[in-house]
């Protein structure tokens, strides 16, 4: 899978990608129509007939563990901790994108003047957000002055005008990171916006990846093949070769203008009104002949977006923690539901004493879980961190409130609804230890059924009427 036309295509053929031809409003009908839609796990949806537009617009591309697979190349019954092992096992292997000459994003250049944000069909996704959102299912590319590590992010764009794109590089994000850099070299920073391409790099660009490795790598590790990538026009950034929309342009670190307010994945919106935020002024926009543009609902969990963290945060949390190398690591989950970073349940066999506090603290030191991640619990290896019911039981009857810690102090992300808008730089962290202490000498003696008189009662189930 190269491209957002080959996931199309593979999604149809499985009945996981449906095309709407009625006529549907870019303004609020889109983004209802898709949000419904993800609430009871519908298809990827390709709307065909955007009012005003000839360009069609997908969503809900993410929003199901299948669909997941499908875009990384894993079987159909893949749980999402499968998919969790199988990128740490894959993404292990760091694959560099590769130049190409043949550039299907080349197909047409719009330079200086011509360039117009509004020639593409920009969804409002809800009543109280600031305006029209170009990026949401799509990712920056950024390129650090002094190593040149290049960057996936994915960070919202709305559409300010023809050609201003808003960002909100959050403190800390590798882009911000790289903005301060331009920032003392009194340089705007170059960027390429992506919207629309092989579903795996946005994936990646929603990734806590570790700083200072390219997402571009990890991507050509899961795959097992290189990115295929070009130079932008007018950026020296390598651009991914099958793209269905490329905006370039620079940030100037020291130039605002009024962003947001995002209904956000949090349920909430992130902020009470317009922040000013540093904005892209674009230079130059190529697209693919018939593009398709791209973009995934928020709002309250789960949808696309939730699906879409659950996976890339839940399984870069997995990769970092086995990179640790600690022993008896047996599964990870970051459900959707706390959109794959607010909680994550980790089971373990136990080796000695104070493996757990090990894993505890472990967690929330990964670049993953040291951004935000608010709520760990530890299980042990008898219990899949998915199995949620038995996760209760283990939180029930093995879990001791003397033996789990609060930690004050943490990276928060500013969208954390359950902190005061104005300081929410700053978290709280619990972790809680739901195992029998290894060191017990005595532990509790579980209940077993008597084996022998389970075989005879299984003998005489249909004679009891059962
Ligand atoms: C749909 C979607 C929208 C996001 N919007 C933002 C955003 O506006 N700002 C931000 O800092 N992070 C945003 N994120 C989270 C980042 O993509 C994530 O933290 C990622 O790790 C950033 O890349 P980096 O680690 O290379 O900085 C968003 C994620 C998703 C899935
Ligand atoms: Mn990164």
């Amino acid at each position: 899978m190269k491209s957002m036309r080959d996931f199309v295509a593979e999604g149809e053929k499985l009945g996981l990608v449906k095309r709407i031809k009625a006529e549907v409003d870019w303004n609020l009908e889109l983004s209802h129509i898709a949000k419904l839609n993800e609430e009871t796990s519908g298809p990827a949806l390709l709307f065909e007939n955007v009012k005003g537009y000839s360009t069609p617009v997908i969503t809900s591309v993410c929003t199901t563990t299948q669909r997941l697979a499908l875009i990384m190349g894993q079987p159909a019954e893949s749980t999402l901790s499968d998919l969790y092992a199988a990128w740490a096992k894959l993404g292990e292997t760091s694959i560099p994108p590769k130049w190409v000459d043949n550039a299907p994003c080349k197909e047409n250049i719009v330079m200086g003047k011509d360039v117009d944000l509004f020639a593409f069909p920009v969804p409002k996704f809800y009543p109280l957000d600031g305006g029209r959102f170009f990026g949401t299912a799509h990712f920056f590319i950024t390129k650090d002055p002094d190593t040149g590590w290049v960057n996936l992010g994915t960070y919202r764009a709305q559409l300010l005008a023809k050609d201003k794109l808003g960002t909100q590089f959050i403190k800390g994000k590798h882009s911000d990171l790289m903005l301060k850099k331009y920032q003392a070299m009194k340089k705007p920073m170059p960027v390429a916006c992506i919207v629309g391409c092989d579903p795996l790099l946005f994936i990646l660009g929603a990734a806590r990846v570790s700083a200072f490795t390219s997402e571009y790598d990890v991507a050509g590790g899961i795959r097992g093949e290189a990115v295929e990538v070009v130079r932008g026009e007018t950026v020296d950034l390598p651009i991914p070769a099958h793209a269905e929309i490329v905006v370039e342009g620079e940030v100037d670190a020291e130039k605002f203008m009024d962003e947001g307010p995002f209904g956000e994945y949090t349920g909430y919106y992130s902020g009470v009104g317009t922040d000013p935020r540093n904005f892209v002024d674009v230079k130059c926009i190529t697209y693919r002949n018939n593009p398709i543009f791209w973009g995934t609902t928020v709002g309250r969990a789960v949808t696309d977006t939730h699906m879409t963290m659950a996976l890339s945060y839940g399984a870069t949390l997995w990769q970092q923690l086995l990179a640790m190398k600690i022993p008896g690591l047996k599964g990870v989950y970051c459900p959707p539901e706390g959109s794959g970073r607010f909680l994550a349940i980790i089971s373990v066999k136990q080796m000695y004493p104070g493996h757990v506090d090990q894993v505890l603290t472990a967690a929330i030191s990964t670049e993953m879980g040291a951004y935000g991640l608010k709520t760990v619990i530890v299980v042990d290896e008898d219990i899949n961190p998915w199995d949620i019911p038995r996760v209760m039981y283990a939180l029930s009857f093995r879990f001791q409130p003397n033996r789990s810690q609060v930690i004050k102090r943490g990276r928060s992300t500013p969208l954390d609804p359950s902190l005061p808008i104005e300081t929410r730089d700053i978290t709280g962290r619990l972790l809680l230890d739901a195992t029998i202490p290894y060191e017990w000498k005595q532990k509790p003696v579980p209940i077993e059924l008597d084996p022998e008189m389970v075989k005879h009662v299984k003998s005489r189930w249909s004679e009891l009427g059962l």
